[in-house]
């Protein structure tokens, strides 16, 4: 029997060029009852998109994943998919209808909220039947043991994306963790759990040569995983590693030399301020204790393992001071990259009702809750203090002499600094778009950043390539 076909499309995200994790693995559980083709909406535009299907295919379904920063184009692009293939359903899937599941429904036929592989195969069978539900809720209650590897083979044209990033891998899902503004309590919700050896050892076939980018939300809770999973990656032949964690649970030589014979290279830790009052107000009291920074930092700096640091603008008690004494301190530890992020209360959480005791939200434009945009103002912080702080940062921090500065602040080989400043080089680059189109006072700039169709900049383009190279031999 000829199989239907399911079109999977990412729609525009900013900021783009890395090969995302999520479309593969949705496609992964599907592979085994129908063809599948990815489409990136990123790379091709929509006229494009419609051209590259072939209309004489049967259709099961378009599932489009849906952020809450794309919800324009999710509108649009469904509508404009019911136009020409009326008879094939159409799934949004992803953060927008796990956050807005209402909303959502307005438009599409069907939502899967939270993770996909412990409703697929019911969704499957609906499909099937012609009883496709509105709703499928996948909670994070299942075994991770036995699941086909990610379908990046069906990723067109990979080269066309950067590098430096890594190529993504799951290891474990959920967190032990409250942090308020988190989203793994909305994607991942309550329990954590790891995939199995065999099941990471089958994945990691797909890496050999490649630099792996670890994208589970905390890959440090717990320690016997995160050494099994290390010596894993050393038979894997990967090029090398990063990963996101706690800083405190870096506190351990047995993980830190783990790590490094595995060929960790970066640790993102989401420090996000240096100011307790700070870190309370966003309950990250539990992870983050500023007075141990310093020592966790050089510590495993010491193991030739580089430490990135999240920063949250516009955090509670945020004033000019904040910025300048946040970039002496990054500067000083010799922080490879520092992510910005604007405080996001995720619309439609208990939490983000409960904000609107502690502060402002500044706007009711769903697209506005991606990080990228100031949405939320704690009381007693100035809209003007957080943007102007912003420019502040970035201009200096992500400058070409700061960055070389930095460098000498951690100790390295010359080509592992060749691999710091290359590194951001390619990293600052979302950075100076938003300074470059003004988003940071005029966020309807911002539009402009999201629609336009992903090319290298090439700069970036020679860094990252010079990067890869390195970090392969
Ligand atoms: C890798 C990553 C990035 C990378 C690459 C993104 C990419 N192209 O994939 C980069 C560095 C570019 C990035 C950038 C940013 N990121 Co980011 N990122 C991640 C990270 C760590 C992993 C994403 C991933 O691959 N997950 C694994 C996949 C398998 O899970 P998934 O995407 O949830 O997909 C599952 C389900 O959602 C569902 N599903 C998804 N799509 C679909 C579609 C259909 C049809 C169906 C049926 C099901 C389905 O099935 C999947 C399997 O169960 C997540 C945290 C995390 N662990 O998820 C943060 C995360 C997504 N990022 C976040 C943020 C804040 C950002 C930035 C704003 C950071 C910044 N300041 O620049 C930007 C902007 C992102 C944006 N576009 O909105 C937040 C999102 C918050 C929000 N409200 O949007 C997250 C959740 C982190 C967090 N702790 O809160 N990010
Ligand atoms: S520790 Fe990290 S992953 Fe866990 S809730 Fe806090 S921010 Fe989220």
């Amino acid at each position: 029997m000829i199989k239907q076909t399911v079109i999977l499309v990412d729609l525009p995200v900013f900021p783009k060029g890395s090969i995302s994790l999520s479309l593969p693995a949705v496609a992964s559980v599907l592979s085994s009852y129908y063809e599948i083709e990815i489409f990136d909406l990123n790379i091709i535009d929509g006229n494009t998109f419609f051209s590259q299907i072939d209309k004489n295919k049967s259709i099961a379904f378009f599932g489009l994943k849906v952020s809450c920063q794309n919800i324009e184009n999710a509108i649009s692009l469904t509508s404009e998919i019911r136009q020409y293939f009326p008879k094939s359903s159409l799934i949004w899937g992803g953060e927008l209808p796990t956050l807005l599941p209402e909303k959502c429904l307005k438009y599409t036929d069907t939502i899967v909220q939270g993770l996909w592989e412990p409703i697929a195969d019911s969704l499957i069978a609906d499909l099937q039947n012609v009883k496709l539900k509105k709703t499928y809720i996948g909670d994070n209650k299942f075994s991770l043991t036995d699941i086909h590897p990610p379908r990046f083979d069906l990723i067109k044209d990979p080269s066309r994306y950067y590098s430096f990033m890594g190529m993504p891998l799951e290891t474990s899902r959920g967190c032990t963790e409250v942090c308020s503004f988190c989203m793994v309590h909305v994607m991942q919700k309550k329990n954590y759990f790891v995939k199995s050896s065999a099941q990471l050892e089958r994945e990691l076939t797909a890496y050999r040569g490649k630099f792996i980018n670890i994208v589970d939300y905390n890959f440090g809770v717990n320690s016997s995983h995160m050494i099994d999973t290390c010596s894993l990656i050393s038979k894997s032949g990967a090029s090398g590693w990063m990963a996101e964690m706690c800083i405190e649970e870096l506190d351990n030589e047995e993980i830190l030399a783990a790590m490094k014979a595995s060929g960790c290279k970066i640790i993102y830790c989401g420090l996000e301020s240096i100011e307790e009052k700070a870190l309370n107000s966003v309950h990250k009291m539990n992870t983050n204790h500023i007075e141990n920074y310093e020592r966790i930092i050089r510590k495993v700096q010491s193991h030739g393992i580089q430490i990135a640091s999240g920063f949250i603008l516009g955090i509670e008690g945020m004033n000019k001071r904040t910025f300048e004494k946040t970039l002496d301190f990054f500067q000083k530890m010799g922080i490879i990259y520092a992510k910005l992020t604007f405080l996001t209360y995720n619309p439609g959480t208990k939490v983000a009702n409960y904000m609107q005791k502690k502060g402002t939200f500044t706007t009711d434009d769903i697209s506005f809750y991606d990080g990228n945009h100031l949405s939320y103002l704690p009381n007693g912080v100035e809209t003007d203090t957080v943007i102007s702080g912003t420019e502040f940062f970035i201009s200096n921090f992500y400058s070409l002499r700061n960055i070389i500065s930095r460098s000498w602040q951690t100790k390295l080989s010359l080509m592992e600094r060749l691999e710091f400043i290359l590194f951001n080089i390619c990293y600052r680059e979302a950075y100076l778009q938003w300074i470059k189109k003004n988003v940071l006072h005029n966020p309807e700039n911002f539009a402009d950043l999201l629609n336009e169709k992903f090319s290298k900049r090439w700069s970036v383009n020679i860094a990252d390539k010079l990067l890869s190279l390195i970090r392969r031999f």
